[in-house]
């Protein structure tokens, strides 16, 4: 079997997902460095692997797969591993989860993080902070809420995907500072993962 390429920069949250789930399982693997300020993706020889001009992208023997949690997903099926449940309703609540952390959770940040980690000049908005602020929130307790009923972890009372596409959220939520609302289970989760060879690597400094 040939070695997966992985073209990303650490430094991007979602190529962080590809490699904890890769480094997890134990496949190897090579990074080639693409994505700004790094390599700029916007070429034809990347836009022939990812028309987004986003990174990840994986090859792995020359199937090409681009969008971070899709590719967990494939890692984590393809190798078998219990990342990624077999039964149809523990998979389903997995997906659920994955789904929500790139469609709900991820959607709320944006503001508040341009202007409050980044300091882009272009986002002084006090109000739009705000509101980027209240809606994070909100779904950050929805998390909260999930990780007491669901004994810490995601989905199914043990360790998934999912744990690991939303820690990288929470590394997100406690980098960018004001003044967070206490939510314990979610400050657990993330401090649990945070103290593996993975969350080291991957929520450590310089990784925001
Ligand atoms: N939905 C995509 C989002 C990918 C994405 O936003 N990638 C960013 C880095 S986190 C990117 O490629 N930015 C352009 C660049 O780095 O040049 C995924 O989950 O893979």
């Amino acid at each position: 079997m040939g070695t997966l390429r992985i073209l990303g920069r650490v430094t991007s949250i979602n190529v962080r997902k590809v490699q904890w789930t890769a480094d997890l399982i134990g496949i190897g693997y090579e990074v080639e460095i693409w994505g700004m300020p790094n390599r700029d993706p916007k070429v034809p020889e990347f836009l022939a692997l990812n028309p987004n001009a986003q990174v990840p992208v994986i090859v792995d023997e020359g199937f090409v797969l681009w969008e971070s949690n899709a590719i967990m997903r494939y890692l984590a099926d393809t190798r078998r591993s219990g990342l990624w449940p077999v039964a149809a309703e523990e998979r389903a609540l997995v997906d659920q989860w994955l789904t929500w952390q790139v469609s709900e959770l991820n959607a709320q940040w944006g503001y508040a993080v341009y202007a409050l980690l980044r300091k882009n000049p272009a986002f002084t908005d006090a109000a739009r902070i705000a509101e980027s602020i209240g809606k994070w929130s909100a779904k950050m307790r929805i998390l909260e809420a999930q990780l007491v009923k669901g004994g810490g972890f995601a989905a199914n009372g043990r360790l998934s995907i999912a744990d690991i596409a939303l820690v990288l959220s929470s590394h997100r939520w406690f980098s960018t500072p004001f003044d967070h609302p206490d939510l314990p289970a979610v400050r657990e989760h993330y401090e649990r993962l945070k103290a593996t060879e993975e969350g080291r690597k991957y929520l450590g400094e310089g990784t925001p």
